[in-house]
């Protein structure tokens, strides 16, 4: 089949729908000389697409009408006259979907849904998210707006509901799910599996994709389909770049650009992007290049949070190919980091170089499609004390060089077994190699000197894992999900050496352990899903996954106080110890979700999810020693397997208040969450679970234009991990002030963050080291203050 036949299949189905003119609310609302074309524009995975562009025209009635589609992807164009209109929906990464021909009555609403396609000519190719059908599954597009007020690509993910954030670094942002976050999380970049080459975790995945090359998330917090699955306690967030879009047959090249600017007042930060695609029928070449830099930002207080300093370039050149049911896209990436501060470490990243290959290949077989990815990335990672570090008191100059090495390759097919089930079967690998070594500093033996210090010796961890998923459609109302996963995991470290023989206890019980460890896992999930009525759909399952160690809980190996206190990403001072004996962890978890909705002139919508965890082994720590630096405690602690329990909800929704010509469109949208965890022999809490939190927005939209207010409020944290010192924080409300402008060519956004200049501590923010250092290691410490109020402009223009 040919685009043009199934295109023309689709229209004339289309038209086939809007012979019934269904008499809507706008009946009663409009005058009777005047008409409504209203509806929903999706991808073709059904995900509703925010922000496509939406064009009305009628040459005899003289209206020519663009909209830009809301956060649900619909679109309203009021008070027409009757007659014959063209209706186009586009957006980037797909094909134009087109009515050509719509008749408009008067006094009647004309439902005009709008279904994007991929824009290639092998339609059987399908967006990765496709194979997400949960309730509790978030997706979507993500607008240039998110784009230029986001710092990095976690605080993208974490607009959806399920999602918090650690601090760590303005570049390095850290998503929690259902409080399982961190390496509990998979993350998944535009298939692409690579893990943190650093002990402080300075460089987690997220921080690798700019804010400007990320089109599309899709979070699953909670219940993964075993095809998303491999390390996925807490869930699975997977983060594409835009698909290639080729030319349509007898047109010219495609060539589409795009710059972006961005400056933002709270620690003078600025930067942008660069986005160049050209694309003939078969072949296309893209460019994006991004470009970020900032300084300390300041608190509530006035005071200067030192070392949250950052700068980053990415350059990413995309190749694609498409023939007869083949799609081809090579990404080869360069990102370099030259300086990042830490404030919760004693060290900061003096310098971050990766560079990375990825392969993607898509193909129709029989009835299936086959999806393979092969990637490759290098990472050098350097630590030191940065350029605010080194002003305070004894500054402790120590370098720490880390090199990591992920590989990988996915294959999954997909096959339609016949209209009622989708069988999928899948194999992937990832490896992970990684130095970490710790140059002598002069004139400090034996404490750093006169060797190198080797903290992991060509580790390494390898996850091999194979899956079975099988979905079905039972009946109209009725449909589920089931798969069985099995992941081996293997680790290993070759043998190390302290600075000196200072070390060398420590060294020889290491290098003499048997270290080579193997974990076989297996994962379940099993969902299913009731479409109650066209006003509520029900969902519930149950999964169990499993995370083996990653090489630092294992072979973290030194019980040096100094040296233990090099190692942990948990932003608490606190030392860490690993212990090779170490078990992986296995996650029990039952949770059902809600979604209730209703339609017609002021659509609403409600998603509840409730659920239960319980890890078994789950990795926390014992207390080994605590120490004192004046006024303030920490503790040495050693990786160990526990049992805890969480529990918790999500809510999120929206409602329109009001859509009309003149009014435009207002509607609140909320996001909630609570989770509650702790370990289950002691009963006390786990380290950084987000307290109670709501966050609401009311937004008004008219013709391109939109501005509203947002308020977040945060209940106090005082469930606390007692082995970490973790502290308590106060509870919270902050407000802030947005408005943008579309246009066909120029969009811009305004924001107030934090309106009232607010001081408030960071649930999840960890300690401030810095100011304890700056202190000369005598002061109380104290958890991190977050960002005071900062107005950020962005602009994009599209040519
Ligand atoms: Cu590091």
């Amino acid at each position: 089949m040919t685009m043009k036949t199934i295109f023309g299949a689709a229209l004339m189905a289309v038209t086939c729908l809007l012979g019934s003119v269904v008499p809507g609310y706008a009946q009663q609302k409009q005058q009777q000389t005047t008409a409504v074309v209203a509806g929903v524009v999706k991808d073709p995975s059904g995900a509703v697409v925010p922000h496509a562009r939406v064009e009305l025209h009628s040459v005899a009635n003289d209206v020519n009408q663009t909209q830009f589609t809301d956060r649900q992807g619909r679109f309203a164009f009021t008070a027409l006259p009757a007659g014959h209109y063209e209706l186009t929906a586009v957006a980037s990464g797909f094909a134009p979907a087109i009515i050509r021909d719509l008749p408009v009555q008067v006094g009647s609403e004309i439902p005009a849904n709008l279904a994007l396609r991929i824009a290639t000519a092998a339609t059987s190719v399908q967006v990765e998210g496709q194979s997400v059908s949960s309730l509790a599954a978030t997706s979507k597009k993500v607008d240039t707006d998110a784009q230029g007020h986001s710092r990095n690509a976690a605080e993208i993910v974490a607009e959806a509901p399920g999602v918090t954030l650690r601090a760590n670094g303005q570049l390095a942002s850290i998503p929690m799910l259902h409080g399982l976050g961190d390496e509990r999380t998979k993350i998944v970049i535009d298939g692409m599996t690579v893990a943190s080459s650093c002990p402080n975790h300075m460089n987690p995945p997220l921080s690798y994709t700019a804010p400007a090359q990320v089109s599309q998330v899709t979070v699953l917090a909670g219940i993964t389909p075993v095809s998303l699955g491999g390390d996925s306690l807490g869930g699975t967030v997977s983060v594409e770049s835009r698909l290639p879009v080729f030319a349509e047959s007898g047109a010219g090249l495609r060539e589409e650009s795009s710059a972006t600017g961005f400056y933002r007042s709270n620690g003078e930060n600025y930067g942008g992007s660069l986005n160049e695609w050209i694309a003939g029928r078969k072949v296309g070449i893209g460019y994006t290049g991004y470009f970020t830099t900032s300084d300390d930002y300041t608190d509530g207080s006035g005071h200067r949070i030192t070392s949250t300093y950052a700068q980053s370039t990415d350059h990413v050149v995309t190749l694609a190919a498409q023939g007869a049911g083949n799609l081809f896209v090579l990404q080869a990436a360069l990102h370099h980091t030259p300086y990042e501060g830490f404030v919760s470490a004693q060290m900061d990243m003096v310098r971050n170089y990766a560079n990375s290959l990825n392969l993607r290949y898509r193909r129709a077989i029989g009835q299936g499609t086959l999806d393979a990815h092969i990637f490759w990335q290098n990472t050098f990672h350097e630590m030191n004390i940065g350029h605010d570090k080194s002003t305070f008191p004894m500054p402790m100059n120590m370098p720490m060089n880390t090199h990591g090495r992920d590989f990988g390759y996915s294959v999954r097919y997909e096959l339609p077994l016949s209209d009622k089930h989708t069988l999928r079967i899948g194999n992937e690998l990832h490896r992970f190699v990684l130095d970490d070594r710790w140059p002598p500093v002069a004139g400090t033996a034996p404490m750093m000197g006169p060797n190198t210090f080797v903290d992991i010796n060509n580790g390494r961890r390898t996850r091999l894992g194979s899956y079975v998923e099988a979905v079905s459609k039972w009946s109209a109302k009725w449909s589920t999900l089931f798969g069985v996963r099995n992941d081996t995991v293997w680790t290993n470290a070759d043998p190390v050496q302290g600075y000196s023989d200072m070390y060398a206890m420590d060294a020889d019980a290491f290098n003499a352990a048997h270290r080579a460890r193997t974990d076989p896992d297996i994962d379940l999930t099993a969902l299913a899903r009731f479409d109650a009525s066209s006003y509520s759909s029900f969902e519930f399952g149950y999964a169990r996954k499993s995370r083996a160690p990653n090489l630092y809980e294992r072979y973290a190996w030194s019980t040096n106080m100094m040296a233990s206190g090099m190692i942990g990403w948990f932003g608490d001072g606190n030392y860490y110890v690993g212990t090779i004996r170490l078990r992986p962890e296995v996650a029990n978890t039952v949770s059902g979700t809600a979604l209730l909705h209703g339609q017609g002139a002021k659509p609403w919508e409600l998603t509840l999810t409730p659920y239960v965890t319980y890890v078994e082994d789950y990795i926390d720590v014992n207390s080994l020693a605590t120490t004192m630096y004046g006024m303030s405690t920490f503790a040495q602690l050693q990786f160990a397997n526990h049992n805890a329990r969480l529990y918790g909800g999500d809510l999120s929704g929206n409602v329109t208040l009001w859509s009309g010509d003149r009014v435009g469109k207002g509607e609140i949208t909320a996001v909630g969450g609570w989770v509650h965890g702790s370990r289950t022999d002691t009963g006390k809490g786990l380290y950084q679970m987000m307290p109670l939190n709501l966050r609401l927005s009311l937004d008004e939209e008219v013709k391109g234009l939109k501005a509203g207010f947002g308020a977040q409020a945060v209940d106090s944290k005082s469930r606390l991990d007692p082995n970490r010192l973790e502290q308590a924080t106060p509870g919270y409300a902050l407000f802030d002030f947005h408005a943008g402008y579309r246009s066909r060519f120029v969009q811009g956004a305004v924001n107030i963050d934090n309106l009232f200049n607010r001081n408030y501590a960071l649930p999840l923010g960890g300690v401030n080291f810095d100011d304890f250092m700056a202190g000369m290691w005598m002061g109380q410490i104290k958890p991190l203050t977050g960002r005071g109020r900062s107005a950020s402009l962005s602009m994009t223009a599209t040519f």
